[in-house]
């Protein structure tokens, strides 16, 4: 039996629906996120349950904000976001949004910028790097060197990394000069002085003395952080 055109069109239909779905579905939100600025000086992100947002999945959410006040503004931003409701107005605004993996991400009210905000972090952030160990290198009053950890013990072994050292120099017959692998600072002889040098320590051996008196000199070793 041959067909009537009109048959083999909706047939056709047929087929093409039947398979849009699977191709065409959006990706689903991996949670919606609740905003709240105002009425008084505050401002939260908030999961449904709650509690503050800190940590997410990076990914696409939903996030409903619910501005309630005409003096503030909820305005959320960092890598690819840039999204925020009017100062002078109140109302709920909704808006999707894609998290990019090891970003942090902030909020805040526009006006009032420091003092309402906040930030979370997105997927697997890098904590930042720990602040310079602090050393104390002293020379004089009198033919004495020195050069100690932050608790006062003489440094002998240090690992590779960076380093901010006080230097007081007590005389004006000596100096404080170090050196060692890409390390070269000192001192001047002839004036008392406190200077603070921050300071990359290579993996070797480094050595501090007084350019006036030779035996003023000691060394330590820098060694790579192992197990
Ligand atoms: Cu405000």
């Amino acid at each position: 039996v041959p067909l009537r055109p009109a048959t083999v069109v909706i047939a056709a239909l047929g087929a093409a629906l039947a398979v849009l779905p699977a191709a065409a579905q959006p990706a689903q939100p991996r949670e919606t996120l609740r905003g709240e600025v105002g009425p008084g000086f505050s401002i939260f992100l908030r999961h449904q349950d709650g509690r503050a947002v800190t940590q997410l999945d990076a990914g696409e959410y939903t996030i409903i904000v619910d501005d309630m006040s005409v003096e503030h503004n909820f305005h959320l931003f960092g890598q690819g976001v840039e999204q925020s409701t009017a100062v002078e107005t109140t109302g709920f605004a909704t808006w999707m949004v894609t998290f990019a993996d090891a970003q942090v991400y902030r909020f805040q009210c526009d006006p009032h910028l420091t003092t309402m905000r906040g930030s979370f972090n997105v997927g697997n952030v890098p904590p930042p790097p720990p602040p310079p160990a602090r050393l104390l290198g002293q020379v004089g009053p009198r033919k004495t060197i020195s050069l100690k950890n932050a608790n006062g013990s003489r440094v002998s072994v240090l690992v590779t990394g960076t380093y901010r050292i006080t230097v007081r120099d007590r005389t004006k017959t000596e100096n404080f000069h170090l050196t060692g692998p890409g390390v070269n600072r000192k001192t001047r002889v002839a004036a008392k002085t406190t200077a603070t040098w921050t300071l990359r320590f290579a993996a070797g051996r480094y050595t501090y003395r007084s350019d006036k008196t030779r035996r003023l000199r000691r060394s330590f070793e820098v060694r790579r952080p192992g197990p």
